[in-house]
């Protein structure tokens, strides 16, 4: 590698935070500007330009810039820069701003953390952009998405000036600015130090390719995961940073570092990986590993990928002396069965046998409580996985039972309350449609409004329950699709549900009509009475149907049961 590209301690810094005094004056005039809370992304955004991760981006992006990054990747000067940094805000505080005006950059508290001084402002044609940043106007790529959501938004432009970086409280010791960085480095003295970019946890093909990449390279290793934003569905940044802090022996004393970077990450494919490398050398680094994919999105609605797999490792490979950053290339890692170790997946000899493990099938193997094998990553990680991912039979779930008032939710959901307090290990709460009503709605009426909120708090609680480790049954006629998937989505997030239609059929209901309403409700004396004068929205989403007309509830019961072993949700009886 020549000489010339090796820049060990990185190019200038931008020093963008006001001092002492200036903050003080910024605080106190700020009473008269108008304020923008910034999203996560942007407050990762404000993050990187406050540190001068992002030089020599000394605010976000006015028009000239934003236009020449889109069409050509370089500002307006025509320095490399490969995507836009934007402040997007709503309208209503946008559209007044013009060039001179101040705008107030807060946290979601409200606390003051940089001040825009505004050059720009203007109304960008979002899918334009994501055309020519992205490539594409496919909303599975997460960046395009997250334009098209907001297609008014204003941009805003101008030089920051910063009063407070934005505060963190997890792992403080393992966070450091680019210029605390290149410190750390010059005090282990570390000249030449490869930087390894992931959002994922580290497996054993990643410790493999990072320990080659260093010895290829003969440098240090400073392994530089991404805790701000990443793919929506990545393991949470507690999980991963939990696994990088335990592989971290693997590798040899005094060679290896861990640093976390609070970036956001687009997802952009090539043009990211050119950012990846630019933050890179800002920290101080003289080489960047670059894989398979790099920062892909994965697969458009076609199923094809957004970009090529090495498309990023060329794009860096063409502008490589102007970035002042080396890459380290390196193809897919692969494990070969008969050697029993890792290679790059043009080195495996020709009719050896290939393991290798998707994200999809580990997904699989933590949710049914498989073994995570000991060829893909080492016991430590697969530890720190389990205990955010335990097994179905270890997880919270929600059943949730929908259908006409009669038609028997109460009484099955009380008999499977019974058999699974007679199981055992987890809490069970029953969310019965007049408990709630008696105690969390009870100001609440029988409109599809009032209907609405009483079902959107009985998610809630259920998906608190749920996310805690415990069994929520939920009983409340529940007649509108549309909050039932909303509720569905909510508790996913944190453990199982299961929806139950107790589809009996009305006559049936009305039949029985233990409590005298129907009969009421035909004498018109309850109004918006289910199935009689209000509808009832058959669920295409239910994972179980029940009709209770010819069943008893025990055996209503047990099909639940049934259901949720089938599942995964009732484990052994000595787990
Ligand atoms: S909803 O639609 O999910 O908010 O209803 P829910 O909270 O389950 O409340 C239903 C119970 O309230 C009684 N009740 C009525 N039901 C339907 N329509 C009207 N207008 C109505 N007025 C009172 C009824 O006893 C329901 O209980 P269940 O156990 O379903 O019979």
């Amino acid at each position: 590698m020549p000489d010339h590209l090796i820049q060990p301690h990185g190019g200038p810094l931008l020093q963008l935070m006001a001092d002492q005094d200036r903050r003080d004056e910024l605080r106190d005039a700020s009473r008269d500007w108008p304020s923008w809370t910034l999203t996560p992304r942007q407050a990762c955004d404000l993050e990187l330009l406050l540190n001068g991760a992002f030089s020599p981006l000394s605010g976000f992006m006015g028009q000239a810039d934003f236009d020449a990054v889109c069409k050509d990747m370089r500002l307006a000067d025509g320095t490399l820069w490969p995507l836009p940094i934007t402040l997007d805000v709503d309208p209503s505080i946008g559209e007044p701003l013009e060039a001179g005006n101040h705008l107030a950059l807060r946290d979601p508290e409200g606390v003051m953390l940089a001040v825009l001084h505004v050059e720009d402002a203007w109304r960008p044609d979002r899918a334009a952009e994501a055309q020519s940043v992205y490539g594409s106007q496919d909303t599975k790529h997460p960046a395009v998405a997250q334009l098209l959501a907001d297609p008014d938004r204003i941009y805003v432009g101008g030089r920051i000036e910063g009063v407070q970086q934005p505060s963190h409280y997890d792992f403080v010791t393992l966070r450091h600015t680019p210029a605390q960085m290149r410190a750390e480095f010059t005090r282990r003295g570390w000249r030449r130090v490869v930087a390894f970019q992931t959002r994922n946890p580290l497996h054993r093909a990643h410790v493999e390719l990072t320990l080659r990449a260093a010895r290829e390279a003969e440098t240090n290793l400073l392994i530089h995961p991404v805790v701000g934003m990443t793919k929506p569905g990545d393991v949470d940044h507690y999980t991963r940073v939990r696994c990088y802090q335990a592989v971290l022996d693997r590798y040899p004393q005094h060679t290896t570092m861990l640093s976390l970077l609070p970036l956001a990450m687009r997802m952009g494919g090539p043009r990211e990986t050119l950012l990846h490398a630019i933050i890179r050398k800002n920290y101080g680094c003289s080489h960047l590993i670059v894989g398979r994919d790099h920062a892909g999105p994965g697969q458009d609605s076609s199923g094809k990928p957004f970009y090529g797999p090495y498309d990023a490792q060329e794009l860096v490979r063409e502008h490589e002396s102007e970035l002042g950053i080396t890459m380290v290339p390196f193809r897919l890692m692969v494990y070969v069965e008969e050697r029993a170790a890792y290679m790059p997946q043009d080195e495996v000899p020709e009719g050896s046998r290939v393991l290798s493990l998707s994200g999809t099938e580990l997904r699989e193997r933590l949710t049914h409580g498989h073994e995570l094998p000991e060829w893909f990553t080492y016991p430590e990680v697969a530890t720190e996985l389990r205990r955010t991912y335990p097994a179905r039979h270890q997880q919270g779930f929600t059943v949730f039972f929908t259908g006409l008032s009669g038609a028997g939710k109460s009484t099955v959901a009380n008999v499977l309350m019974v058999k699974l307090l007679e199981t055992g290990g987890r809490p069970v709460t029953l969310l019965d449609g007049d408990i709630v009503r008696q105690n969390l709605s009870s100001e609440l009426g029988f409109s599809k409004e009032h209907r609405d909120l009483n079902i959107q708090r009985i998610g809630f609680v259920a998906s608190e329950i749920t996310k805690n480790g415990g069994i929520a049954v939920c009983a409340p006629i529940a007649p509108y699709d549309k909050v039932r998937r909303q509720v569905r989505e909510l508790v996913e997030k944190g453990g199982g549900f299961v929806l139950v239609h107790v589809a009996t059929p009305i006559d049936v209901c009305e039949d029985r009509d233990r409590k005298g309403l129907y009969a009421k409700a035909r004498a018109g004396i309850i109004k918006e009475f289910t199935g009689i004068s209000d509808p009832y929205e058959v669920p295409s989403d239910a994972d179980l149907e029940l009709d209770t007309s010819d069943r008893t509830p025990e055996e209503s019961a047990q099909r639940v049961i049934l259901h949720l072993e089938r599942e995964g949700y009732l484990g052994p009886v000595s787990s």
